[in-house]
Protein backbone atom coordinates (compact mmCIF):
# COMPACT_ATOMS: atom_id res chain seq x y z
CA UNK A 1 0.00 0.00 0.00
CA UNK A 2 0.91 3.84 -0.99
CA UNK A 3 0.41 6.52 1.97
CA UNK A 4 0.12 9.93 0.64
CA UNK A 5 1.19 12.47 3.58
CA UNK A 6 4.01 14.13 5.63
CA UNK A 7 4.96 13.45 8.93
CA UNK A 8 5.21 16.93 10.41
CA UNK A 9 1.17 16.71 9.93
CA UNK A 10 -0.27 14.79 13.19
CA UNK A 11 -3.11 13.41 10.82
CA UNK A 12 -0.55 11.80 9.00
CA UNK A 13 2.04 10.83 11.84
CA UNK A 14 -0.86 8.58 13.24
CA UNK A 15 -1.21 6.80 10.37
CA UNK A 16 2.16 6.39 10.23
CA UNK A 17 2.36 5.36 13.93
CA UNK A 18 -0.19 2.57 13.52
CA UNK A 19 1.30 1.17 10.55
CA UNK A 20 4.65 1.33 12.60
CA UNK A 21 3.30 -0.49 15.19
CA UNK A 22 1.29 -2.95 13.01
CA UNK A 23 4.34 -3.72 11.15
CA UNK A 24 2.11 -2.99 8.42
CA UNK A 25 4.66 -2.30 5.12
CA UNK A 26 4.22 0.50 2.69
CA UNK A 27 5.42 2.60 0.51
CA UNK A 28 5.48 6.43 2.01
CA UNK A 29 4.92 9.39 -0.29
CA UNK A 30 5.80 12.40 1.21
CA UNK A 31 3.25 15.72 0.08
CA UNK A 32 4.60 18.81 0.65
CA UNK A 33 1.09 21.00 1.46
CA UNK A 34 2.99 24.49 1.91
CA UNK A 35 3.82 23.98 -2.02
CA UNK A 36 -0.09 23.11 -2.45
CA UNK A 37 0.93 19.93 -3.69
CA UNK A 38 -2.15 18.57 -2.45
CA UNK A 39 -3.71 20.86 -4.69
CA UNK A 40 -2.35 19.83 -8.20
CA UNK A 41 -4.33 17.91 -10.35
CA UNK A 42 -2.53 14.61 -9.72
CA UNK A 43 -2.96 14.77 -6.53
CA UNK A 44 -6.57 15.54 -6.36
CA UNK A 45 -7.27 12.56 -8.57
CA UNK A 46 -6.56 10.45 -5.86
CA UNK A 47 -8.31 12.52 -3.00
CA UNK A 48 -10.51 15.20 -5.13
CA UNK A 49 -10.93 17.18 -0.99
CA UNK A 50 -7.02 18.08 -1.62
CA UNK A 51 -6.31 16.30 1.79
CA UNK A 52 -3.50 14.52 3.51
CA UNK A 53 -2.88 11.53 4.13
CA UNK A 54 -4.49 9.03 1.88
CA UNK A 55 -4.19 5.81 1.23
CA UNK A 56 -4.12 3.74 -1.34
CA UNK A 57 -4.21 0.25 -1.77
CA UNK A 58 -2.69 -2.15 -4.25
CA UNK A 59 -5.54 -2.96 -5.97
CA UNK A 60 -6.31 1.29 -6.30
CA UNK A 61 -8.79 1.68 -3.71
CA UNK A 62 -8.61 5.00 -1.77
CA UNK A 63 -9.18 5.88 1.79
CA UNK A 64 -9.25 9.71 3.08
CA UNK A 65 -9.93 10.91 6.55
CA UNK A 66 -6.81 10.26 9.08
CA UNK A 67 -9.28 8.24 11.38
CA UNK A 68 -11.23 6.62 9.04
CA UNK A 69 -8.05 4.96 7.75
CA UNK A 70 -6.83 3.70 11.54
CA UNK A 71 -10.25 2.18 11.52
CA UNK A 72 -9.85 0.13 8.35
CA UNK A 73 -5.75 -0.55 9.18
CA UNK A 74 -6.85 -1.68 12.94
CA UNK A 75 -10.09 -4.27 11.87
CA UNK A 76 -9.26 -7.10 13.77
CA UNK A 77 -5.95 -6.06 15.99
CA UNK A 78 -5.46 -5.43 19.06
CA UNK A 79 -5.59 -1.51 18.65
CA UNK A 80 -9.70 -1.88 17.89
CA UNK A 81 -11.90 -3.46 20.54
CA UNK A 82 -14.59 -5.87 18.79
CA UNK A 83 -17.65 -4.80 21.13
CA UNK A 84 -19.93 -2.89 19.95
CA UNK A 85 -20.03 -0.06 22.64
CA UNK A 86 -16.29 -0.29 22.59
CA UNK A 87 -16.09 0.74 18.81
CA UNK A 88 -18.47 3.25 18.78
CA UNK A 89 -16.65 4.83 22.19
CA UNK A 90 -13.92 4.65 19.26
CA UNK A 91 -15.26 6.78 17.36
CA UNK A 92 -16.66 9.49 20.16
CA UNK A 93 -13.12 10.40 20.99
CA UNK A 94 -12.40 10.20 17.40
CA UNK A 95 -15.01 13.04 16.21
CA UNK A 96 -14.06 14.79 19.21
CA UNK A 97 -10.52 14.83 18.02
CA UNK A 98 -11.81 16.27 15.02
CA UNK A 99 -13.91 18.41 16.10
CA UNK A 100 -12.91 19.58 19.33
CA UNK A 101 -9.41 19.04 19.37
CA UNK A 102 -7.48 19.50 15.99
CA UNK A 103 -8.78 22.46 14.90
CA UNK A 104 -7.37 24.08 17.64
CA UNK A 105 -4.26 21.93 19.00
CA UNK A 106 -3.17 21.68 15.27
CA UNK A 107 -3.99 25.20 14.37
CA UNK A 108 -1.97 26.57 17.03
CA UNK A 109 0.96 24.99 15.73
CA UNK A 110 0.31 25.48 12.33
CA UNK A 111 0.14 29.81 13.38
CA UNK A 112 3.29 29.59 15.36
CA UNK A 113 5.81 26.30 13.95
CA UNK A 114 4.37 26.70 10.02
CA UNK A 115 3.78 30.34 10.13
CA UNK A 116 6.28 31.62 12.73
CA UNK A 117 3.08 33.18 14.66
CA UNK A 118 2.42 36.19 11.92
CA UNK A 119 1.38 39.56 13.33
CA UNK A 120 -1.99 39.76 11.66
CA UNK A 121 -2.94 35.73 12.90
CA UNK A 122 -2.32 36.53 16.55
CA UNK A 123 -5.60 36.88 16.98
CA UNK A 124 -6.53 33.75 16.13
CA UNK A 125 -3.26 32.15 17.33
CA UNK A 126 -4.96 33.33 21.33
CA UNK A 127 -8.32 31.93 20.60
CA UNK A 128 -7.28 28.71 19.11
CA UNK A 129 -5.33 28.35 22.35
CA UNK A 130 -8.16 28.73 24.20
CA UNK A 131 -10.37 26.48 22.26
CA UNK A 132 -7.21 23.82 22.97
CA UNK A 133 -7.38 24.52 26.80
CA UNK A 134 -11.21 23.19 26.74
CA UNK A 135 -10.37 20.40 24.80
CA UNK A 136 -6.97 19.33 26.81
CA UNK A 137 -9.68 19.79 30.23
CA UNK A 138 -11.98 17.25 28.77
CA UNK A 139 -9.35 15.10 28.16
CA UNK A 140 -7.46 15.55 31.33
CA UNK A 141 -10.95 14.69 33.26
CA UNK A 142 -11.17 11.37 31.86
CA UNK A 143 -7.83 10.49 31.94
CA UNK A 144 -8.37 10.91 36.18
CA UNK A 145 -9.92 8.14 35.90
CA UNK A 146 -9.03 6.17 32.85
CA UNK A 147 -5.39 4.95 31.44
CA UNK A 148 -6.50 5.05 28.22
CA UNK A 149 -9.77 6.46 26.61
CA UNK A 150 -11.44 3.25 25.88
CA UNK A 151 -11.85 0.26 27.49
CA UNK A 152 -8.32 0.73 29.32
CA UNK A 153 -6.73 -0.74 26.54
CA UNK A 154 -4.40 1.06 24.06
CA UNK A 155 -6.49 1.44 20.73
CA UNK A 156 -6.50 3.60 18.07
CA UNK A 157 -8.66 6.60 19.94
CA UNK A 158 -5.27 6.82 21.82
CA UNK A 159 -3.33 7.29 18.11
CA UNK A 160 -5.57 9.66 17.56
CA UNK A 161 -5.73 12.10 20.16
CA UNK A 162 -1.65 11.09 20.54
CA UNK A 163 -0.74 12.58 17.65
CA UNK A 164 -1.46 16.30 18.05
CA UNK A 165 -1.09 16.49 21.74
CA UNK A 166 2.29 15.22 22.02
CA UNK A 167 3.97 18.04 19.65
CA UNK A 168 0.90 20.90 21.40
CA UNK A 169 4.47 22.29 22.56
CA UNK A 170 5.07 23.37 19.17
CA UNK A 171 2.00 25.87 19.36
CA UNK A 172 3.31 27.44 22.68
CA UNK A 173 0.53 25.36 24.51
CA UNK A 174 2.16 23.55 27.96
CA UNK A 175 0.64 20.64 29.27
CA UNK A 176 2.22 20.92 32.66
CA UNK A 177 -1.29 22.04 33.65
CA UNK A 178 -2.24 18.50 32.18
CA UNK A 179 -0.95 15.19 34.75
CA UNK A 180 -3.27 13.10 33.93
CA UNK A 181 -2.45 13.55 30.20
CA UNK A 182 1.40 13.60 30.71
CA UNK A 183 0.92 10.23 32.53
CA UNK A 184 -0.85 9.01 29.65
CA UNK A 185 1.42 9.94 26.99
CA UNK A 186 4.39 8.29 29.09
CA UNK A 187 2.41 5.02 28.74
CA UNK A 188 1.82 5.37 25.55
CA UNK A 189 5.90 6.27 25.29
CA UNK A 190 6.40 3.37 26.80
CA UNK A 191 5.23 1.35 24.39
CA UNK A 192 7.67 -1.25 22.86
CA UNK A 193 7.16 0.01 19.14
CA UNK A 194 6.19 3.62 19.80
CA UNK A 195 7.77 6.39 18.29
CA UNK A 196 6.92 10.06 17.88
CA UNK A 197 6.40 12.33 14.89
CA UNK A 198 10.42 13.45 16.02
CA UNK A 199 11.27 9.58 15.94
CA UNK A 200 9.42 9.17 12.13
CA UNK A 201 11.48 12.67 11.10
CA UNK A 202 14.46 11.80 11.99
CA UNK A 203 14.23 8.58 10.42
CA UNK A 204 13.04 9.81 7.54
CA UNK A 205 15.59 12.45 6.76
CA UNK A 206 18.33 9.71 7.65
CA UNK A 207 17.17 7.73 4.98
CA UNK A 208 17.00 10.70 2.33
CA UNK A 209 20.50 11.44 3.37
CA UNK A 210 21.56 7.84 2.71
CA UNK A 211 19.98 8.11 -0.33
CA UNK A 212 21.23 11.40 -1.29
CA UNK A 213 24.91 10.16 -0.48
CA UNK A 214 24.32 7.19 -2.59
CA UNK A 215 23.36 9.82 -5.74
CA UNK A 216 26.23 11.94 -4.62
CA UNK A 217 28.91 8.93 -5.24
CA UNK A 218 27.08 7.74 -8.33
CA UNK A 219 27.02 11.21 -10.16
CA UNK A 220 30.57 12.44 -8.27
CA UNK A 221 28.70 16.19 -7.44
CA UNK A 222 26.20 17.39 -5.16
CA UNK A 223 22.75 17.20 -6.71
CA UNK A 224 20.68 19.94 -5.03
CA UNK A 225 21.74 22.98 -6.01
CA UNK A 226 22.58 24.30 -9.82
CA UNK A 227 25.41 25.97 -9.15
CA UNK A 228 27.65 23.11 -9.12
CA UNK A 229 27.70 23.19 -12.39
CA UNK A 230 29.38 26.11 -12.82
CA UNK A 231 33.13 26.84 -12.66
CA UNK A 232 33.56 30.68 -12.70
CA UNK A 233 33.28 32.30 -9.21
CA UNK A 234 32.44 35.17 -10.79
CA UNK A 235 29.49 34.22 -12.24
CA UNK A 236 27.43 32.89 -9.31
CA UNK A 237 25.62 34.32 -6.38
CA UNK A 238 23.92 33.46 -3.39
CA UNK A 239 20.82 33.34 -5.45
CA UNK A 240 21.89 29.99 -7.20
CA UNK A 241 21.27 28.13 -4.35
CA UNK A 242 18.96 26.25 -2.22
CA UNK A 243 18.52 24.51 0.68
CA UNK A 244 15.60 23.04 2.99
CA UNK A 245 14.67 24.83 6.02
CA UNK A 246 13.81 23.46 9.61
CA UNK A 247 10.86 21.93 8.41
CA UNK A 248 11.97 20.31 5.63
CA UNK A 249 10.76 22.45 3.10
CA UNK A 250 12.44 24.00 0.24
CA UNK A 251 14.33 27.42 0.87
CA UNK A 252 15.40 29.33 -2.61
CA UNK A 253 18.03 32.08 -1.53
CA UNK A 254 16.63 33.60 -4.82
CA UNK A 255 14.03 34.53 -2.71
CA UNK A 256 16.31 37.23 -1.47
CA UNK A 257 16.85 39.06 -4.42
CA UNK A 258 17.74 42.56 -3.81
CA UNK A 259 17.82 42.33 0.02
CA UNK A 260 20.27 42.32 2.11
CA UNK A 261 21.25 38.84 3.76
CA UNK A 262 23.06 37.91 6.75
CA UNK A 263 23.96 34.05 6.63
CA UNK A 264 25.12 33.29 9.99
CA UNK A 265 26.26 29.02 10.94
CA UNK A 266 24.18 28.52 14.30
CA UNK A 267 24.73 26.06 17.23
CA UNK A 268 22.46 25.78 20.40
CA UNK A 269 24.90 24.60 22.90
CA UNK A 270 28.00 27.16 22.07
CA UNK A 271 29.25 29.86 24.45
CA UNK A 272 28.17 32.41 21.58
CA UNK A 273 24.62 31.08 21.32
CA UNK A 274 23.47 34.14 22.84
CA UNK A 275 24.23 36.00 19.76
CA UNK A 276 20.83 34.88 18.50
CA UNK A 277 19.70 37.45 21.03
CA UNK A 278 21.13 40.15 18.32
CA UNK A 279 20.67 38.59 15.61
CA UNK A 280 16.84 38.37 16.02
CA UNK A 281 17.33 42.16 16.88
CA UNK A 282 19.29 42.67 13.78
CA UNK A 283 16.45 41.50 11.95
CA UNK A 284 13.48 42.79 13.66
CA UNK A 285 15.21 46.12 13.30
CA UNK A 286 16.41 46.28 9.77
CA UNK A 287 13.46 43.63 7.89
CA UNK A 288 11.40 46.36 7.24
CA UNK A 289 13.87 47.89 5.37
CA UNK A 290 14.74 44.81 2.97
CA UNK A 291 17.19 42.93 5.76
CA UNK A 292 17.05 39.11 6.75
CA UNK A 293 19.13 37.22 8.35
CA UNK A 294 19.46 33.20 7.85
CA UNK A 295 20.46 31.02 9.95
CA UNK A 296 22.71 27.65 9.33
CA UNK A 297 22.58 25.41 11.70
CA UNK A 298 25.89 23.28 11.82
CA UNK A 299 27.47 20.22 14.28
CA UNK A 300 31.03 20.61 13.11
CA UNK A 301 31.92 23.26 15.97
CA UNK A 302 32.59 21.29 19.36
CA UNK A 303 29.44 19.16 18.17
CA UNK A 304 27.45 22.36 19.73
CA UNK A 305 24.60 21.46 17.58
CA UNK A 306 23.32 17.73 18.33
CA UNK A 307 19.79 18.22 18.01
CA UNK A 308 17.27 17.48 14.97
CA UNK A 309 15.52 20.29 13.11
CA UNK A 310 12.99 19.84 15.48
CA UNK A 311 14.78 20.33 18.39
CA UNK A 312 16.75 23.55 17.26
CA UNK A 313 13.23 25.09 16.21
CA UNK A 314 11.98 24.67 19.57
CA UNK A 315 15.27 25.95 21.27
CA UNK A 316 15.32 28.74 19.39
CA UNK A 317 11.67 29.38 19.65
CA UNK A 318 11.98 28.66 23.82
CA UNK A 319 15.22 30.57 24.39
CA UNK A 320 14.87 33.79 21.73
CA UNK A 321 11.93 33.90 20.16
CA UNK A 322 13.56 34.05 16.78
CA UNK A 323 11.34 34.65 13.45
CA UNK A 324 14.33 34.50 11.01
CA UNK A 325 14.38 31.96 8.71
CA UNK A 326 16.72 29.02 9.44
CA UNK A 327 18.04 26.35 7.10
CA UNK A 328 18.43 22.50 7.93
CA UNK A 329 21.56 21.32 9.70
CA UNK A 330 24.29 21.18 6.83
CA UNK A 331 28.44 20.92 6.37
CA UNK A 332 29.98 24.08 6.64
CA UNK A 333 33.39 22.75 5.91
CA UNK A 334 35.16 19.31 5.00
CA UNK A 335 34.45 16.59 2.17
CA UNK A 336 30.62 17.32 2.46
CA UNK A 337 30.33 21.20 2.33
CA UNK A 338 27.41 22.55 1.17
CA UNK A 339 28.03 24.15 -2.11
CA UNK A 340 26.51 27.23 -0.93
CA UNK A 341 29.45 27.60 1.99
CA UNK A 342 31.97 26.31 -0.89
CA UNK A 343 30.79 29.89 -2.84
CA UNK A 344 30.78 31.99 0.78
CA UNK A 345 34.62 30.63 1.99
CA UNK A 346 36.22 28.06 -0.79
CA UNK A 347 39.09 28.67 -2.58
CA UNK A 348 37.85 30.74 -5.19
CA UNK A 349 35.74 32.89 -3.01
CA UNK A 350 35.65 36.31 -2.20
CA UNK A 351 37.05 35.50 1.34
CA UNK A 352 38.64 32.49 1.72
CA UNK A 353 39.02 30.07 4.37
CA UNK A 354 37.46 27.39 6.15
CA UNK A 355 34.71 28.56 8.70
CA UNK A 356 36.22 28.30 12.21
CA UNK A 357 33.79 28.18 14.47
CA UNK A 358 29.62 28.81 15.19
CA UNK A 359 28.40 32.35 14.44
CA UNK A 360 30.65 33.31 11.49
CA UNK A 361 28.54 35.78 9.56
CA UNK A 362 28.57 36.76 5.97
CA UNK A 363 27.11 39.78 4.87
CA UNK A 364 25.42 39.95 1.05
CA UNK A 365 24.31 42.82 -1.18
CA UNK A 366 21.19 42.54 -2.96
CA UNK A 367 23.25 40.96 -6.05
CA UNK A 368 23.69 38.40 -3.78
CA UNK A 369 27.70 38.97 -4.04
CA UNK A 370 29.34 38.72 -0.51
CA UNK A 371 30.18 41.89 0.75
CA UNK A 372 32.06 41.57 4.14
CA UNK A 373 33.05 38.36 6.33
CA UNK A 374 32.82 38.66 10.55
CA UNK A 375 34.42 36.37 12.71
CA UNK A 376 31.90 34.47 15.65
CA UNK A 377 33.05 36.99 18.21
CA UNK A 378 32.23 40.38 16.72
CA UNK A 379 28.46 40.79 17.97
CA UNK A 380 25.74 41.25 15.88
CA UNK A 381 25.03 44.48 17.34
CA UNK A 382 28.14 45.50 16.97
CA UNK A 383 29.30 49.00 15.28
CA UNK A 384 30.94 47.24 12.91
CA UNK A 385 28.38 45.16 11.49
CA UNK A 386 25.53 47.56 11.44
CA UNK A 387 27.68 50.10 9.48
CA UNK A 388 27.92 47.59 7.10
CA UNK A 389 24.34 46.91 6.93
CA UNK A 390 23.36 50.66 7.10
CA UNK A 391 25.78 50.93 3.79
CA UNK A 392 24.28 48.57 1.77
CA UNK A 393 19.95 49.20 2.57
N1 LIG B 1 -9.99 15.53 8.55
C1 LIG B 1 -8.80 15.30 7.79
C2 LIG B 1 -7.92 16.51 7.87
C3 LIG B 1 -6.78 16.40 6.90
C4 LIG B 1 -5.98 17.70 6.81
O1 LIG B 1 -6.44 18.76 7.25
N2 LIG B 1 -4.83 17.59 6.21
C5 LIG B 1 -3.95 18.74 6.05
C6 LIG B 1 -2.59 18.39 6.59
S1 LIG B 1 -2.71 18.09 8.31
C7 LIG B 1 -3.85 19.05 4.57
O2 LIG B 1 -3.80 18.18 3.75
N3 LIG B 1 -3.85 20.32 4.23
C8 LIG B 1 -3.66 20.77 2.88
C9 LIG B 1 -4.63 21.80 2.49
O3 LIG B 1 -5.64 21.99 3.19
O4 LIG B 1 -4.39 22.43 1.47
C10 LIG B 1 -8.07 14.06 8.32
O5 LIG B 1 -8.17 13.77 9.50
O6 LIG B 1 -7.41 13.37 7.53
Amino acid sequence: MKVYGDLLSGNCYKVKLLLHMLDIPHEWIHIDVTKAETHSDEFKAINPNAKIPALVLDQGEVLCESNAILNYLADGTDYLPSKKMQRAQVLQWQFFEQYSHEPYVAVARYIKLYLGLPHDRMEEFESKKIGAAKALKVMEQHLLDHRFFVAEMFTIADISLYAYTHVAQDGDIDLKAYPAITAWMQRIEAKLKHKTMLDFIKLQKKQENNKKRLEQNLTAEHSDTKVAKMTDISSRSMHNYSLKDLAGYTLNLSDYENQIVLIVNVASECGLTPQYRGLQNLYKRFASQGFAVIGVPCNQFGAQEPGSELEIKRFCDLHYKTTFPMTSKIEVNGDDQHPLYEYLCGTEAKFPGDITWNFEKFLIGKNGQVIKRFGPKIEPESDEVIQAIESLL
